[in-house]
This record gives structure tokens, sequence and C-alpha cells, in this order.
């Protein structure tokens, strides 16, 4: 017997068993959220993330009390940079690049303080930690082995930025086959017109890559449900 909740998304209701569900909390590094590390060098402006912050928490908080799988992932290399794509080493601006020393720390290297987990969203014990190289998730790491040995079908999602490593891992999990749900407020983007086009394709022709829905919808659904299959 296992908790089934339907939770009112976008584009019609998202029906899951929090048994089989993960959270996939995308990226919260001081790189990407912090001033001086990866996201700034980029020419963004990081204070832009910040709201997300206390809500991806409450999602972890949630998806704890619940029982659900959780998996952070972070977007961080070898200090050699042998598993960097050179793609991505040779964009930028040189000096500011990936493996260059910046005030955190050399950039987007794993170990390095920019590199590490933002202070309200750091791992708990029995939680997956993913290094990855890439923008999406599964490419390049035993994501798909952690989540296949514990049965999970479908995958919550927050992080950042909505558009690069939250869209491309996404994606990347729903041609493998997961249900995927992004929850809207538990993510940002530097580029708000890029968050809102992302929520609304991803929730396009029926649900093409999955489903939208705020955090808030969530508790709901798991306050009032709790019907057992
Ligand atoms: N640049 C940007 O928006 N994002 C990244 O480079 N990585 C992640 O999204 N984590």
């Amino acid at each position: 017997m296992s908790e089934i909740l339907d939770v009112n998304a976008l584009p019609y209701p998202y029906r899951f068993s929090p048994a089989t569900t993960a959270i996939i909390m995308i990226d919260m590094q001081r790189d990407f959220l912090l001033g001086g590390g990866f996201g700034e060098v980029l020419g963004n402006d990081v204070s832009r993330l910040a709201p997300c912050v206390s809500v991806a928490r409450e999602l972890l908080e949630w998806g704890r009390q619940h029982g659900l799988y959780i998996v952070h992932t972070k977007e961080a290399h070898a200090a050699d940079l042998s598993d960097c794509p050179l793609s991505k080493l040779n964009r930028g601006t040189p000096g500011m690049r990936i493996g260059d020393d910046g005030p955190m720390g050399r950039i987007l290297i794993d170990g390095e303080v920019g590199s590490d987990f933002v202070e309200d969203l750091r791992p708990q014990e029995g939680e997956a930690v993913i290094c990855k190289p890439g923008k999406g998730a599964f490419y390049a790491t035993n994501l798909s082995g952690l989540l296949e040995a514990r049965g999970i079908t479908h995958l919550l999602f927050g992080g950042v930025t909505t558009e690069v490593c939250v869209q491309s891992t996404m994606r990347e999990a729903n041609d493998r086959g997961y249900e995927c749900l992004l929850v809207e407020d538990a993510t940002e983007s530097y580029f708000p017109e890029f968050k809102q086009s992302v929520l609304e394709m991803i929730r396009a022709q029926g649900g093409i890559v999955g489903w939208t829905a705020p955090l808030s919808r969530l508790v709901l659904a798991s306050e009032t449900q709790g019907r057992h299959a």
C-alpha cells in the first residue's frame, strides 16, 4: 500500500506516490547564487536568484517529511579539468573561465568554496550528491543508477538556473521515461523572461516535457489527500 497524491498542476493534475518520487535539487551552489562565482563572472545579476532559496529549502523539508528520495546536484569539475567538455572550457572571457581563480576559489571546481552548496541547502545524511560535468545531471553521472535502484518513476525539480541546468536535466529525465514536475517557485533564472518561457514550454502541447506547479499545491495535496493504492 502506498500513498497516492494528485497535485493541481499544469497542464493537468500530476499524480505521484512519495515512495517512488525523488526531488532533484539542481546546483544550489555559491558559484551561481553568490557574488564572485561563475554566475557573476558570466555577467549576471546573481541577486535575482535569492528568492528561490527559501522555497527550495521548504521543498526539501516537505520532501524529507514525506519520505521522498533527495538528490542534490552540483556543477563542478575535477581540479585538472579532465572532465570538462572543451565547449565549456573555451567559453567566456579569458581569466574568468572555468578553472580560473576567483574570490571563492577556482571557478566551478569541485572542493573549492564557490562550488559548495549555499548554507540553507546543505545535503543531509542519506541524501545523494551528484557532481556533474555537464548542464544535464544524467550526462556522465550515476544518477540513472541511483534512481533505478530505488524504483523511482517520478521526479520533482527545483534549483538553478531554470533554463540551463534545470531544463537540460528535466528534458534528459523526460526522455528516460520519468514523470517530471518543475516546482515553479523553487527555481529561478537570471532572466525572468527565460524562466517564464521554460515554464510555458514544459507544459505546452499536453505536457511535452512535464508539469509545473508552485510548492503550495504540493503541500496542499499532501495535507488534504493521502489515499492508498
Ligand atoms: N549560466 C547559467 O545560467 N547556468 C549554468 O551555467 N549552470 C546551471 O544552470 N547550473
